[in-house]
């Protein structure tokens, strides 16, 4: 196994859900971990319950990843001893609605593709040529069910997904010839923020999405990303797809009752 003791590892999104996992994952295996997100308060909730458990370094980025210029800027202001990114965790993402694509909602689709898939490349163009000078690097990116099929109403959100699955296979194309791994880490349904997201803070919509279900946890999920990071250098997991028992495909789920 890989270690990643003292490795620098950004995580997008880690201010709930998969990206908090992975932070608590990493911060027990010995990394110093950037976190970024828009919402400094749940960040720093985090860090300091973080700390208390585990002696790590913990840096943290306000940042919307859909702003290219902030992106930029986060990236190149990074104090010295922070800013050679050894793994870049692009976690951040959401949906937003459950429509038919012809009554779609146009700023739902454009929050998805800036984040999803616009986000993620800002990120990655930004931070993965410091890796190549490097020479050493890991990209994972957090993908889903939904980029490998798509389903009723998922329209606009199973696209970006697609278009994270493709982007992933491009830049480990891209980058071969380097020491840099990619992966890309496409989980189903993870109880989360998730659906509360989706449905635009409609609690009672999102609780039903995991009723009778037993979902992934963050913490699943987590496991898989750090699985990736840790195989031998010369081992790249292209791609991982894991969901619950209870679920078979993107819309056949078992419900107990
Ligand atoms: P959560 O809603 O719990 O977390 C989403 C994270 O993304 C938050 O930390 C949020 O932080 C961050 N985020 C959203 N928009 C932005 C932005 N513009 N800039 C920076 N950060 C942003 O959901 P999950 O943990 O479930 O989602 C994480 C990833 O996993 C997403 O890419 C999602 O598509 C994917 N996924 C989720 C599944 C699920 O069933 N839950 C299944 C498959 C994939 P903040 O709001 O503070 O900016
Ligand atoms: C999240 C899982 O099935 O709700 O990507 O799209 S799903």
């Amino acid at each position: 196994m890989l270690s990643i003791q003292n490795q620098i590892v950004l995580i997008t999104g880690a201010s709930s859900g998969i990206g908090a996992a992975c932070a608590k994952v990493f911060a027990n295996a010995g990394a110093k971990l950037i976190l970024a997100a828009r919402r400094l308060e749940r960040l720093q909730e985090l860090a300091d319950e973080v700390s208390k458990n585990f002696t790590t370094d913990i840096h943290l980025v306000q940042l919307d990843v859909r702003d290219r210029t902030a992106v930029e800027s986060a990236i190149s202001t990074l104090p010295p001893s922070w800013s050679e990114i050894d793994i870049l965790i692009n976690n951040a993402g959401l949906s937003r609605g459950l429509d038919k694509l012809h009554e779609g909602d146009f700023q739902d689709w454009e929050e998805m593709i800036d984040t999803n898939i616009k986000g993620l490349l800002y990120l990655t163009r930004y931070v993965v040529p410091g890796m190549v000078k490097r020479d050493r690097g890991h990209v994972v990116n957090i993908g889903s069910i939904a980029g490998h099929q798509t389903y009723p109403s998922g329209n606009v959100y199973c696209g970006t997904k697609a278009a994270v699955r493709a982007i992933s296979e491009g830049l480990k194309q891209d980058l071969l010839g380097t020491p840099i791994r990619v992966s890309s880490v496409d989980p189903g349904m993870v109880e989360t923020e998730f659906s509360d997201v989706r449905f635009h803070g409609d609690s009672d919509r999102a609780n039903k999405v995991y009723q009778g279900v037993k979902p992934l946890t963050p913490d699943d999920v987590a496991d898989v990303v750090f699985f990736c990071v840790t195989r031998p250098s010369h081992v790249n997991i292209n791609e991982v797809v894991l969901m619950p028992v209870d679920q078979a495909s993107a819309t056949l789920v078992n419900r107990r009752n």
